[in-house]
């Protein structure tokens, strides 16, 4: 039996998964300042090089995020009523999720595991090594973007109750208005006994942030420049990827660790699929990721406009990172 599945993201779609790279490096690449979309950092060889950025001791999210399940999953997961489906959003390598999954596979928990991740590599890996750590428990991976994850969880609505992991500080990802709208559509999309784990990182020492996005070893560089060896390789292009450097800062009035690549000369990029060329000017950068650190404040905010209420919130022990539990905040009459 195969264990997980490929969604076809743009099956039926008008526009197919390279078209969409190519019309988002359009847009992106012909705005002033330029920008990416770090969505296209997972590629396999992107999830394998933040697979490796997780085991950094300068990216702290990791361990903080392991403390907390090390120390409260039980109490997560005990707020489910049983049986229940353990919905992983970004599943990655599901490293800090095994932490949950022993836990639950020892005190024989009926729960069918659900990782949704847009890496088949990691996909792979992730149930390769369930098969072998925990045999027993039922697997069923989508290949897909968060978006197929919503609406698995809308075509699934009858079958049981749903814990859905959001962890990592994946929502730090998007900007605020789109984590109000996709935290409202996951709302939409739950049934009243469901419950939803975000993981937030918190404000902190600005010098902690920025050793942690532009670690020693410069994986975290290897990642973001990944980018452009992807767009060479699916789009036809030629960019010099040594000719571009890494560049990490946080900006304190936004919240947002931000994350560019800069042209370090003069240089003009033929993208094939595009039938055109870009010009960088020395020193200009390209924006290629957003990552918002949050108040304790601005995450109940954040529940409240996407129709959520707190139910738990779970802390390491240096107050750096945060999983919060949210309940949907509707009335029966909106259906269950
Ligand atoms: C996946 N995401 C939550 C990571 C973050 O911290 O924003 C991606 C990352 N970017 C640079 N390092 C890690």
């Amino acid at each position: 039996m195969k264990h997980y599945e490929v969604i076809d993201a743009h099956a039926g779609a008008a526009v197919s998964g390279a078209e969409e790279l190519a019309y988002e490096v359009l847009v992106g690449l012909s705005s002033t300042p330029k920008r990416l979309p770090s969505r296209y950092f997972y590629d396999d060889a992107g999830s394998a090089l933040f697979a490796r950025i997780m085991r950094l001791p300068e990216y702290y999210p990791t361990d903080c995020e392991r403390e907390i399940l090390e120390t409260s999953g039980a109490e997560i997961s005990a707020t489910m009523e049983r049986p229940f489906n353990l919905v992983d959003l970004g599943a990655g390598d599901g490293d800090k999720t095994l932490i949950l999954l022993r836990d639950l596979v020892a005190r024989d928990v009926d729960v069918v595991y659900v990782p949704i991740d847009i890496s088949e590599g990691a996909m792979q890996g992730l149930v390769a090594r369930i098969r072998e750590e925990l045999p027993t428990l039922q697997v069923q991976g989508l290949v897909g973007e968060y978006a197929q994850g919503v609406r698995w969880l809308a075509a699934n609505r009858e079958e049981r109750a749903n814990l859905i992991l959001f962890l990592g500080s994946n929502v730090g990802n998007f900007d605020m208005p789109s984590a109000r709208g996709f935290l409202g559509r996951l709302w939409a999309h739950m049934r009243l006994d469901d419950r939803l784990v975000v993981g937030f990182d918190l404000k902190k020492d600005i010098e902690k942030l920025l050793a942690a996005y532009n670690d020693s070893e410069g994986v975290t560089a290897q990642f973001n420049l990944n980018l452009l060896h992807r767009i060479n390789r699916e789009l036809g292009a030629d960019f010099q990827v040594s000719g571009f450097r890494h560049y990490g800062t946080y900006d304190v009035k936004s919240g947002a660790m931000k994350s560019y690549l800069v042209s370090l000369e003069r240089q003009e990029v033929r993208v094939e699929a595009l039938e055109r060329s870009f010009v960088f000017d020395p020193w200009e950068p390209i924006h290629t990721e957003y990552s918002y650190k949050y108040l304790r404040s601005d995450v109940d905010q954040l529940a409240d406009d996407s129709g959520f209420v707190v139910v738990a919130r779970h802390e390491d022990r240096q107050g750096w990172f945060m999983d919060d539990v949210w309940k949907p905040r509707r009335s029966p009459k909106l259906g269950t």
